[in-house]
């Protein structure tokens, strides 16, 4: 997208009814794809209503009237869930602010595809696992929503980013831009590009059983980092699972294995000191015993004994995708500094390498939880 967001903010505000006067717009959050602004509007006793106004990144998501209708579906679907359950809907699930023209989403004048939700108030919004608790509250919560979609028509559901997480394609990308190399950067990546090509056989472990009919596929959410979900701030409980645009077909191992490669560390994603950066086989635990505890018995024995399958490929595969971006010139992970893909990529795959160490231990562990 070559108009940066802010230039188109003023039309865009304007676009909506957010209940006040706009005083501010700032970027929020620490989300790598959209361009995330909170908008804070006074409405006429003085109070502040929040509001979270969003473009969908262009180089991600190619057709976001395919990506909104989807959203508009699971969330209707989450919301009556959540009413069925006794929650609170308006905590629960994100809900899509309308445009004044009625519209589920707005079209500036330069293309940009853009959205609203109201802010989710009184919840937090975690980038590392801060204690044990809170990360078994996001894999109940995780869990929870893959119960919550189990009977979600997938056929109705448009596929946003095409082989999302099909990790033989991403890593037949990966070689094209290795090979490609159009900014000479290979050679500052020899390592890590050599790591890649010892996993090939890895990269069809799941893909395989799932041809084979060994695991099943399901709605899924497909980007089950921490901060997709929001933790309420007074129980600490996970009440509302966000960034939705990659709810599609998949694999429920993906779902945990992402959280796993996210969460289950004590580290940034971009951590330069490898040495921190440390695979936590209690903290593994933790999350599976909230994601089966979630998920209310819905997984099959087949889907549980690849859990530790999910976590690996999912690290992997998002190794892969890092580097990927970096050799082919940083197009679609936002950065903030030079060489912070390939930083990511190397976190990574130290911890796929800390993952295999410890193979034995998290089957074990799955063992545990079931
Ligand atoms: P990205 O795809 O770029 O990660 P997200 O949809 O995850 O975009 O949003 C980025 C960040 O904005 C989230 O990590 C969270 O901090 C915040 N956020 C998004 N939606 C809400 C909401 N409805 N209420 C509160 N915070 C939100
Ligand atoms: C992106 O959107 P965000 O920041 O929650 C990416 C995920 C990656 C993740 C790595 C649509 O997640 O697939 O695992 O970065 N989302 C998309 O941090 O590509
Ligand atoms: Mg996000």
């Amino acid at each position: 997208m070559a108009v940066v967001a802010e230039q188109m903010l003023p039309e865009v505000l304007a676009a909506y009814d957010f209940g006040g006067l706009i005083v501010g717009a700032p970027r929020f959050g620490k989300g790598h794809i959209n361009d995330t602004f909170c908008v804070y509007a006074q409405d006429e006793e003085g109070d502040c209503l929040r509001w979270i106004l969003q473009r969908m990144s262009a180089a991600a998501f190619h057709h976001p009237d395919q990506l909104m209708q989807n959203i508009v579906g699971v969330t209707t679907h989450l919301r009556r869930a959540a009413e069925a359950a006794g929650r609170d809907p308006a905590r629960a699930c994100l809900q899509v602010a309308p445009t004044r023209a009625g519209e589920d989403w707005y079209t500036d004048s330069e293309g940009g595809a853009w959205r609203a939700y109201p802010f989710v108030e009184g919840t937090r919004c975690l980038q590392t696992a801060e204690t044990p608790e809170l990360f078994y509250a996001s894999a109940v919560a995780f869990g929870q929503f893959q119960y919550m979609l189990r009977d979600y028509p997938a056929d109705t559901l448009f596929e946003t980013i095409e082989h999302f997480h099909d990790t033989e394609a991403r890593l037949a990308a990966f070689e094209q831009a290795a090979q490609a190399d159009k900014l000479g950067r290979a050679k500052s990546a020899e390592d890590e590009i050599a790591f890649v090509r010892a996993r090939r056989a890895d990269c069809s472990v799941a893909l395989a059983a799932l041809r084979e009919g060994r695991l099943p596929l399901r709605v899924t959410h497909n980007d089950t980092k921490l901060n997709n979900v929001l933790i309420d701030k007074a129980s600490g409980v996970g009440i509302c699972i966000i960034d939705l645009d990659t709810v599609m077909p998949g694999l429920a191992i993906n779902d945990f294995g992402d959280s796993i490669r996210f969460g289950a560390n004590h580290c940034a994603e971009d951590e330069r000191d490898l040495s921190k950066v440390n695979f936590d086989l209690a903290l593994f635990e933790t999350y599976t015993r909230g994601f089966l505890q979630g998920a209310q018995g819905s997984l099959t024995d087949a889907e549980l004994d690849y859990l530790p399958w999910g976590a690996r490929l999912m690290t992997l595969e998002c190794g892969i995708r890092f580097l990927t971006d970096y050799l082919a010139g940083d197009t679609y992970f936002h950065i903030q500094r030079e060489g912070q893909n390939l930083d990511r990529a190397r976190t990574q795959f130290k911890l796929v390498r800390d993952m295999e160490e410890q193979w034995q231990a998290m089957a074990e562990a799955v063992g545990r939880c079931r």
